[in-house]
């Protein structure tokens, strides 16, 4: 039924179009759907393959506006319950005109951090070939760590499908550095792909060779046969468990509008560059392709491209 499956929590985005105001004095926002795994579902659709995402919203405005917004992206649904007991999260965005901007998010006790993992041994699996999950749904509650860690074991026992695995820190959901680490590795030796950005991997390694960060998944886990190391501006560091390994530049962007989604955009630009039966160095390269444009635009999903504007992006950047 759909090449690409994926559990996360949804947000409400809210981001600040007032450049270089903090949250506190902003007055203009603008709205958007967001979450890692959200992000990585709408640019898959996108880009023409059949995805279903499994949450729980709140029955809500912000929870109607979330299911509105991945039914008209092509996203399936299937697996998406809403409650009345628990609202849906979202979040608040600064407009930065250089670095990295603040957020500040209202997500705590949220209807997705109450998902049901019951409904986990009813999702059908026939078609799924990619599962991608991160470490930011488990770290919102133990019930969502219960549910992806489950559906983890079931997608592991099924063959021919492959679990790519983003840490995406996000130290505030976690009680502490350690734990985090702690359960943010052993969520990603149960993956065939670790998607790590360049700080993320020193800080859960604790080495700052990147071989050796590869190299470290590879010595801990049975499973993970390739990690690949983002890069920002200066594209990929690729690592096979067999050696073999791959730089691939990155894409140069003269005007950054906002670098949330960049990564989402890599995961997504890889995991269809595999569908599509591009090698190994073409799928990385379309990750950092998506990376780039999503940088280019204000929500964290809404750069993501159709076929066709990437094909164009790529040829004229070429
Ligand atoms: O990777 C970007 C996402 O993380 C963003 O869309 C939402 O920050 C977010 C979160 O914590 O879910």
């Amino acid at each position: 039924m759909s090449e690409f499956l994926t559990i996360g929590e949804p947000l409400a985005l809210f981001a600040s179009t007032d450049t270089d105001q903090s949250l506190v004095d902003a007055t203009h926002f603008q709205k958007f759907a967001a979450g890692a795994e959200l992000n990585v579902s709408i640019g898959v659709s996108r880009l023409g393959h059949q995805t279903q995402y499994i949450t729980r919203l709140g029955q809500d405005p912000l929870g109607d506006f979330i299911k509105k917004q991945l039914q008209s992206a092509g996203v399936g649904i299937s697996y998406i319950d809403q409650t009345s007991a628990y609202w849906t999260g979202f979040q608040m965005k600064e407009r930065v005109s250089q670095g990295d901007p603040q957020t500040h998010y209202f997500r705590s006790g949220s209807a997705a951090a109450h998902i049901d993992s019951s409904q986990i041994t009813k999702i059908d699996l026939n078609d799924v070939k990619f599962f991608h999950y991160t470490g930011i749904f488990p770290a919102i509650s133990q019930q969502a760590l219960l549910a992806t860690q489950s559906l983890i074991s079931r997608v592991q026992a099924k063959r021919g499908v492959k679990l790519t695995f983003d840490p995406n820190l996000r130290p505030s959901l976690w009680p502490s550095k350690e734990i985090m680490i702690e359960t943010i590795n052993q969520l990603a030796f149960q993956a065939d792909v670790v998607l790590p950005g360049i700080h993320e991997a020193e800080q859960l390694t604790g080495l700052s060779d990147l071989n050796q960060m590869a190299d470290f998944y590879f010595d801990h886990s049975q499973r993970t046969e390739l990690v690949i190391i983002k890069l920002g501006a200066k594209g990929a560091f690729v690592k096979e468990r067999n050696g073999n390994v791959l730089h691939v530049n990155g894409y140069k962007v003269n005007q950054i509008v906002d670098t949330v989604g960049a990564g989402d955009g890599f995961t997504t630009g890889f995991i269809t560059g595999c569908l599509d039966g591009l090698s190994l160095e073409e799928a990385v390269r379309r990750g950092n392709a998506i990376g780039a444009l999503a940088i280019q635009s204000a929500g964290d999903n809404d750069g993501y491209p159709t076929i066709d504007e990437l094909r164009q992006y790529q040829k004229s950047s070429a």
